[in-house]
């Protein structure tokens, strides 16, 4: 069987990483403007590395919950494709080989001048230059909006063909991503959805699991067998 997966923020809430749209969430306290835009960065640089200076921190110091470890035994028993909009490295940690990070991480420095990217380090400042070229143009290597996000062409592939897709932990709010299932279920996959809450795009599901992931993730992948 060929499964899809794509996750949000919400897998990775109860390993203490905030989410974006929640009452307490990221965007409570920053407006997306500022922090998730070309124009934010261009605006006020500082204010983005510590933005991302945070999240990094906050990252590294959280551990995978048993909803990426399920995934990752996952990937050991079917043909997976998994998808992530998160910048955090938990899956990785948790064992998942070849993640498609639509979004960006966490973990990646991109030069906006020359396009070279390499490993980010903790603490990221303007002006830092570019090991490449040398121009203090580096950014974190995020996809903000108005921006590509990577990996599309193995991503829509794998919708295509795909008899399961799965959306876990996202609020559907944010594209292309909020299509994916519209895309699968219209070339003929299951659509399922696992989440606290309907999401803006469940109309598209067949299906929806609702709980914390950490409990309805292992248990829907036991039930793949
Ligand atoms: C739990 C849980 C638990 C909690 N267990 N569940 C008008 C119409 C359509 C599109 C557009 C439009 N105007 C502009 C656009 C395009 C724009 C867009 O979508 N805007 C919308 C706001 C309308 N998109 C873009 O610009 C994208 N690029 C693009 O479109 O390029 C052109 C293109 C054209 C054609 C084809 C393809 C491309 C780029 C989007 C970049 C998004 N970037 C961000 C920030 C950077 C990353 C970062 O800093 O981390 O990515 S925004 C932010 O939202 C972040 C996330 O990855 C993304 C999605 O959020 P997510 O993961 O869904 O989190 P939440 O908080 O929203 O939801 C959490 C969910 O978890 C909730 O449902 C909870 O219930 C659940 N949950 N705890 C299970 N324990």
């Amino acid at each position: 069987m060929r499964i899809a997966v794509l996750t949000g923020a919400g897998i990775s809430a109860e390993s203490g990483l905030a989410t974006f749209r929640a009452v307490d969430g990221l965007w409570e306290s920053h407006r997306i403007e500022d922090v998730a835009t070309p124009e934010g960065f261009a605006a006020d640089p500082a204010l983005v590395h510590r933005f991302y200076n945070m999240r990094r921190a906050n990252a590294a110091a959280a551990r995978p919950n048993a909803a990426h470890l399920a995934l990752a035994d996952l990937a050991r028993r079917h043909d997976l494709t998994l998808v992530t909009q998160n910048v955090d490295d938990l899956h990785e940690r948790a064992g998942s080989p070849a993640v498609i990070h639509m979004h960006g991480t966490l973990n990646g420095a991109l030069c906006a001048a020359c396009g070279h990217r390499w490993a980010a380090p903790a603490v990221m400042a303007p002006g830092d230059p570019c090991p490449a070229c040398a121009r203090p143009a580096t950014r974190p290597d995020i996809v903000w909006f108005g921006e590509m996000p990577y990996g599309l062409d193995r991503i829509w592939e794998a919708l295509e063909t795909a008899d399961l897709f799965a959306a876990i932990g996202t609020s559907g709010n944010v594209y292309p991503a909020a299509g994916f299932a519209q895309h699968a279920r219209r070339r003929g996959a299951e659509c399922l959805e696992l989440n606290l809450e309907a999401s803006a795009n469940a109309r598209d599901f067949h299906r929806r699991i609702v709980g914390p992931a950490s409990r309805t993730v292992p248990e829907w992948v036991a039930s793949l067998g």
